[in-house]
């Protein structure tokens, strides 16, 4: 009959607390270092930013497409439970193994620090907060699974065979429960360690000198409540401490040299439910691998063009907007829309056209594309003469009249009509190489994504709505259709597949933007299901052949089932 050791006696849930108000603490004093150091570089960020480049493309794809563009909330919401289990296993480690659980978490900290360290744009001391977590977490472990292995009873129930074969660390263990040695009036050699019979006779000074388990819990919450705190603390300074969102705010783009026309009118029908043909800045969907969204001075900000060039060129947020800029219209979409799916919008654009600059740089004959790069590692490929043939392929730095937000690339970034943003539209953009397709190979194209990405003919149905109660007479039927850069001519719409009918068409802002379409519909009782399909300006009509997303964007009709009453 196996002796149970004294640590298998504690029972597994208060061992989890000791790992998580570890780790938690761990993680929270972490965070404040994070914010010390410049750049502020959170280790859990770091290696959440690192995930996103590891995962596997399909992980990636299943979460834009679960999610959408609350992608990074449901990835931090991954990454905190598995830290929990991950903290829970090291607390179990911990107490049942020392020092096994000590030993994870501080493995746990030395392979933030590499990775935050590693990570693009990392600065000098990026190192220190991980390692900070991981010595903090390690020590807090320690000392919890300590207490909390001093609550065991030494003693449980019917009594055991002597410890002939006992385990040397537990020994190790006991010792540190030995301060009953040292009081007055007992005897040394009375001590757990020296006692052959450990796990027979309970002493009762020992039980005495125990703590309880309510001081191990009440430990434990200190830990968590100041791993909390620290978070919140750490992540307040943090985004207060860079200032680029108040510089942002003082800032004032100059007047474009030249404007882009209005919004013709007709060009929005305003119905409920439809799309708006502007889309606002605040509704513009949002996708990149940016976990933590980069914040760049402009004053510091730069873009080097190099490469296949004659001349290297270099241009700061001065020289850039001290440059006759241009608006534009463009419609940008994302390749990883579904049929029917939101990541598309619409914006005036104020920016200066790549080709001016790539025609001081001097791209040699051979160059067929530029690879862009944010300042967080993310590429992509445009070909050249996307950005040469004349369209408005711009370097942005406004957006509805606005500085670019944030999250939308502040200062600066990539718009070129007609393609896809994964191979065009780099956001947060300092780096143009001119390279060649055979040479170079962009971010998504290294994850099974097609290394050109022209934005495919789509149309959209946005009203009547699925769960809409429809009434029997007209209805409006209304949506979106789009292929920048060669434009819409026409949109049709059936009903239970029926025969097609024109739909009318808005005013175009131009053939870089979506235009919105409409057909009144006398809807009769019942179920039915409406489909959509768009025509272009070059006479290719919308093909019915379903696609999926990958690799270079989805096709099919869209189409939608509605119930009138
Ligand atoms: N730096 C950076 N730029 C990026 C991305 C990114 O992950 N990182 N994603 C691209 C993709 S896939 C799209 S669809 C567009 C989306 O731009 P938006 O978020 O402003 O709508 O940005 C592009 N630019
Ligand atoms: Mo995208």
């Amino acid at each position: 009959m196996a002796r149970a050791r004294r640590q298998d006696r504690i029972p597994a849930p208060p061992a989890w607390v000791a790992g998580i108000a570890a780790v938690v603490l761990g993680i929270g004093l972490g965070e404040l270092a994070a914010a010390i150091v410049a750049p502020p570089s959170s280790p859990v960020a770091a290696v959440g930013s690192a995930l996103i480049d590891v995962a596997p493309p399909w992980a990636k794809d299943t979460a834009i497409a679960l999610f959408g563009t609350g992608d990074k909330i449901a990835l931090l919401t991954g990454i905190a439970i598995l830290l929990l289990v991950l903290a829970a296993l090291a607390g179990w480690l911990q107490v049942r193994f020392p020092p096994w659980g000590v030993v994870l978490v501080a493995a746990f900290g030395a392979g933030g620090a590499i990775v935050a360290a590693t990570r693009p744009g990392a600065g000098a001391l990026a190192w220190l907060p991980a390692v900070v977590a991981g010595a903090a977490g390690a020590l807090t472990l320690h000392l919890l699974a300590r207490l909390l292995r001093r609550t065991a009873p030494a003693h449980l129930g019917a009594p055991a065979p002597v410890a002939a074969e006992s385990d040397p660390r537990e020994r190790t263990d006991d010792a540190t429960r030995r301060p009953v040695a040292s009081e007055p009036g007992v005897s040394p050699d009375v001590s757990a360690d020296a006692d052959p019979r450990e796990g027979m006779d309970a002493d009762p000074r020992e039980r005495m000198d125990a703590p309880s388990r309510r001081t191990f819990f009440a430990w434990a919450g200190a830990a968590t409540a100041v791993g909390v705190i620290a978070v919140a603390v750490g992540t307040l300074r943090t985004t207060a401490s860079t200032g680029v969102a108040a510089a942002r705010r003082a800032l004032r783009l100059p007047p474009p040299a030249t404007t882009a026309s209005p919004v013709p009118a007709g060009a929005e029908l305003d119905l409920p439910g439809l799309a708006d043909v502007v889309t606002p800045n605040d509704g513009f969907y949002r996708i990149d691998t940016a976990l933590i969204v980069p914040e760049i001075d402009p004053a510091v900000w730069r873009l080097r063009i190099h490469g296949m060039v004659a001349h290297e060129v270099e241009l700061t947020w001065d020289e850039l907007t001290a440059l006759p800029l241009q608006e534009s219209w463009t419609t940008l979409a994302c390749v990883s829309n579904e049929v029917g799916g939101s990541l598309i919008g619409n914006a005036l654009w104020l920016g200066y056209p790549v080709r001016e600059l790539l025609a001081r740089a001097q791209p040699s004959a051979d160059a067929d594309m530029v690879l862009s790069r944010s300042i967080d590692g993310f590429t992509a490929s445009t070909p050249l003469e996307a950005l040469t043939d004349g369209r408005d392929a711009i370097l942005a730095v406004g957006m509805n009249g606005q500085p670019l937000p944030l999250e939308h690339g502040f200062p600066v970034r990539m718009v070129v009509p007609g393609l896809y943003g994964y191979v065009s539209a780099t956001k947060w953009v300092t780096d143009l190489e001119v390279t060649r397709f055979d040479r170079a190979r962009a971010y998504w194209t290294d994850r099974g994504w097609s290394e050109r990405g022209p934005i495919k003919l789509e149309s959209r149905i946005d009203v009547p709505r699925r769960a809409q109660g429809l009434k029997a007479g007209e209805v409006m039927i209304a949506g979106v259709a789009w292929q920048q850069h060669v434009g819409i001519r026409s949109v049709q719409v059936r009903i239970d597949e029926g025969e097609w009918q024109d739909a009318t068409l808005a005013t175009a802002i131009s053939d870089d933007t979506w235009v919105q379409w409409s057909l009144p519909w006398q809807a009769e009782k019942g179920d039915h299901v409406i489909q959509c399909r768009a025509t272009s300006k070059t006479g290719e009509t919308q093909t019915e052949v379903t696609a999926p997303p990958a690799p270079d964007g989805a096709t099919g009709w869209h189409w939608r089932t509605v119930s009138v009453f």
